[in-house]
């Protein structure tokens, strides 16, 4: 066919495929980069769960989620949710540190929260994730069982300070370290109760990373963990001068510079009781 009766044809086809209505495409695009972690059903309501990995792992998760509404196959842009993670334990049942949901930066579908998952059963069960929502004005609930797998490394720290209050330190950067200065990143809360676990306010975190491997040997430039008000996570300056395990010592003073947890590493003392450890 000559090209006078294709452009026609084309053109065409580029109208019908453009002017179909469909939403489909933008949809996708939304929860690009993201693996699906659980699909929960709530009567006329789909709820998806997403994380960079497709799974829960103890520690830090950010979690994606979007309500499909079954009934017009589209996804709510306005909805307000809350959530309550519970893990049953044999004599006792507990939540754990999260924040609040909000709507994604720059997405029209997508919300987003974090969970930090103290621990976990070795076949990944214990957990369940309660999903409270409004959506035009009606409120919703949902309770379902999730899996959260145990990470390869402590990322995740819970102890007792000398103050007798118990506290979660989870790491969330660097997630890819890299031989620099890395920016470390960490959350600190404080078990109020079971359910409550509230943010940990002005204390500080000295940091020693070691190398147990190499003679237990450190690196030069870091800084201790210090609290940021702006978004409540505390930061440090991380150097790792070679790949490998990384034992990252800390000392958690509060306001007063009382020491709650941790000791300094000494040619006597090879680490501190309270650590994160890092490999890459
Ligand atoms: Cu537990």
């Amino acid at each position: 066919m000559k090209l006078k009766y294709l452009l026609p044809i084309a053109f065409i086809a580029l109208f019908f495929s453009c002017s179909t209505d469909n939403d489909d495409d933008a949809i996708v695009n939304e929860t690009e980069g993201l693996e699906l972690i659980q699909t929960i059903f709530n009567n006329n309501q789909t709820i998806e769960l997403y994380n960079e990995k497709g799974m829960f792992e103890t520690g830090y998760n950010l979690v994606s989620l979007r309500i499909k509404d079954n009934t017009t196959d589209s996804y709510i842009e306005d909805a307000i949710l809350s959530w309550m993670p519970m893990m049953q334990m044999p004599t006792m049942e507990h939540s754990s540190p999260k924040s609040t949901i909000s709507k994604a930066l720059g997405k029209d579908t997508v919300y987003e929260g974090f969970i930090i998952y103290q621990m976990t059963n070795t076949d990944a069960s214990g957990w369940s994730l309660t999903l409270n929502y409004t959506i035009d004005g009606t409120d919703y609930s949902v309770t379902e069982t999730i899996s959260v797998f145990q990470y390869e490394n402590q990322n995740t720290s819970t102890f007792m300070g000398s103050d007798g209050t118990n506290y979660i330190l989870a790491l969330i950067e660097p997630k890819d370290p890299s031989i620099a200065v890395n920016e470390m990143k960490v959350g600190l809360f404080k078990m109020e109760n079971m359910m409550t676990f509230p943010v940990v306010e002005d204390y500080t975190i000295a940091l020693d990373p070691r190398m147990p491997g190499m003679g237990n040997h450190t690196s030069p430039n870091n800084t201790d963990l210090t609290y940021n008000n702006a978004d409540n996570f505390y930061y440090a300056d991380l150097s790792l001068t070679m790949t490998g395990y990384w034992k990252l010592n800390l000392k958690l003073m509060n306001a007063n510079d009382d020491v709650l947890k941790g000791e300094d590493v000494t040619d006597e003392n090879e680490a501190s009781s309270l650590y994160l450890e890092l490999e890459f």
